[in-house]
């Protein structure tokens, strides 16, 4: 009899314990699932991301290296009256660029990007040292092309641009 109600009571408590496993077991596959699924959406982003900066350094490997009306020394970033893209026609021009929404070349905003925002900074750097900025210009820029979704970075993408349109892609 004692023997009974003590199996009994074991029983019971096994029943709790496998509840809360299997309640504990539901939960973590849950939120496994619910993990797999960010990290598919966050690689979406992130593939999406990396095209908007691909994007718009292929834009500007189509640019000149140096402004048409350069006689050298000029300092990085627009020239005067190039106040918005659709006026850049060098490289450099880029430099500070900022962004958001995601538009076109010609300034028209892009549908199926919200959230997106890209900016670019131009330096010049020497072939012995790639990454530093360098006080003048040697015929070598390298550009970054910075692309955030919601305000969290998504994608950084470099290139290089020479004089002789010779550019490394990274
Ligand atoms: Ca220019
Ligand atoms: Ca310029």
């Amino acid at each position: 009899m004692g023997r009974e109600r003590r199996t009994a009571g074991f029983s019971l408590v096994e029943t709790v314990i496998s509840g809360a496993v299997l309640a504990l077991l539901a939960g973590a596959v849950l939120s496994a699932t619910t993990a797999a699924a960010d990290r598919r959406q966050d690689a979406a982003v992130r593939a999406r991301a990396n095209q908007l900066a691909h994007d718009l350094l292929g834009e500007m490997r189509r640019l000149a290296y140096g402004d048409p009306t350069s006689t050298g020394g000029e300092p990085l970033g627009p020239e005067a009256g190039e106040s918005d893209r659709s006026a850049f026609d060098d490289v450099d021009d880029f430099d500070g660029y900022k962004e958001e929404p995601i538009a076109d070349a010609s300034g028209v905003e892009l549908s199926g990007f919200e959230g997106f925002a890209r900016r670019v900074s131009v330096i010049w750097i020497t072939p012995e040292d790639r990454t530093s900025p360098a006080a003048g210009d040697v015929g070598l820029k390298r550009v970054t092309v910075w692309v955030t979704h919601a305000g969290k970075p998504m994608a950084e993408v470099s290139a290089e641009f020479t004089h002789a349109w010779e550019g490394a892609w990274r």
